[in-house]
């Protein structure tokens, strides 16, 4: 059997938060797999490592949770969605999600992103400095997410932004930090839930659309709540991280706009190394369903292992000796930002079609994104963003 190092280091210190580079590029040195004496698990930071696990969802299962906590052992803060399913329960319930999110699906919210992105945009350069993060990355989801799930407008950034960073947090270690979501999350868990509901749903979103697989019978009235649920609590906070990185990267890195201002097409292809270079989801757990030895490591049923995709997607094994770079023309498709696999995002299209619309209407519109003052970290166990971005843009 492979021998494994010990390593005594936290992941989730504010240090290791803020850059958690070192930490992953020892981890990946050490060998497959490093054992976190402080968590008792089993970590995994190489990209090929992350990438097989999510695939092989019989062995690394998601039903006993993908935190820390063993489901099947422990009580989970809610009820188990379509995130901490396996087969056969995940396969309708995906088959719903997929049939509404799908690229031909979006393909008619299209316009109205555009039009709300231009409106956005336009009133910026007006302003000329804004907040990156409140006058842009929420902002633009919040609007155009919550009108194509059919939510009411009320109430959308004070309830789903603390909902999401609660619920988050549960994928992480239970710690003073995770404390502090729960306890500011709390109040906004039944706003969410009565807005899965059918009635409170408006008739032509996407949640009304998940509401008639349930009519047809291909998955119960409660999965149906559940699935407005995950499109909720996952489809959120991940595009407005998303969206924020990106910005904070492009502003970072002056001649990387230049190549997309004058390229406005390459939009799709900034987004997917953004994705990249700063994962706005960092890891998630998986748990060993029966004895395995992988990479000749015992791995015995039960066990969690911790996966930091984060990590993998700045594998240098994998995406050569630039990988701490941010190059927006290199090819940074296959990234494990979205997870992989029959978990893999099922809500891609939807969030890669906000970040295309408002990145190639920010790129024909705006030639210099700079920053004016340091952007401040958004310290989560388990996403990774800013909570701030001071910038300022001047016209094209
Ligand atoms: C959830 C959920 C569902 C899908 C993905 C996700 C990326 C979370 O229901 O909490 O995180």
């Amino acid at each position: 059997m492979a021998d494994v190092s010990t390593f005594s280091d936290d992941p989730y210190t504010d240090e290791n938060l803020t850059n958690p580079y070192p930490l992953f590029e020892r981890m990946r040195a050490a060998g497959p797999a490093v054992w976190l004496e402080k968590y008792g698990v089993l970590a995994f930071a190489g990209f090929e490592e992350c990438k097989e696990i999510l695939e092989d969802h019989r062995t690394f299962i998601s039903s006993a949770g993908v935190g820390p906590k063993n489901l099947h052992h422990e009580p989970a803060w809610r009820p188990q969605g379509i995130l901490e399913s396996d087969p056969p329960i995940h396969g309708p319930m995906r088959a719903a999600m997929a049939g509404v999110i799908s690229p031909r699906g979006v393909r008619s919210l299209r316009s109205g992103f555009e039009s709300f992105a231009e409106e956005l945009v336009d009133s910026l350069i007006e302003r000329e400095t804004f907040d990156g993060v409140a006058d842009l990355a929420e902002l633009f989801p919040i609007r155009v997410f919550g009108d194509a799930v059919g939510i009411p407008r009320e109430g959308r950034e004070a309830n789903l932004l603390p909902h999401g960073a609660m619920n988050f947090s549960s994928f992480g270690p239970d710690n003073e930090r995770s404390r502090g979501f729960f306890e500011k999350g709390e109040a906004t868990h039944r706003w969410v839930m009565d807005n899965c509901a059918r009635e409170n749903l408006s008739p032509d979103g996407m949640g009304a659309q998940i509401w008639e697989y349930a009519d047809r019978g291909d998955i119960t009235p409660e999965e149906a709540a559940l699935l407005v649920r995950a499109m909720l609590s996952a489809g959120l906070d991940t595009t407005v991280f998303s969206i924020g990185n990106t910005l904070q990267a492009l502003a970072a890195h002056p001649e990387q706009w230049a190549t997309l201002h004058a390229n406005p097409r390459m939009a799709k292809f900034a987004i997917d190394e953004a994705l990249r270079y700063e994962s706005p989801f960092q890891s998630f757990y998986r748990t060993v369903a029966m004895p395995t030895v992988f990479r000749g490591i015992a791995l015995p049923a039960g066990a969690k292992v911790l996966l930091f995709m984060g990590s993998a997607n700045r594998d240098g094994a994998h995406w050569g000796d630039t990988a701490d770079e941010f190059i927006i023309d290199r090819n940074a498709g296959g990234h494990l930002a979205f997870g992989m696999g029959i978990h893999q995002c099922v809500g891609q299209p939807i969030s890669r079609l906000e970040m295309d619309v408002l990145f190639t209407v920010m790129a024909q519109r705006i030639r210099n994104l700079e920053l004016v003052g340091d952007p401040v970290p958004y310290l989560h166990n388990t996403l990774r963003g800013w909570r701030s971005i001071p910038l300022k843009i001047t016209p094209a």
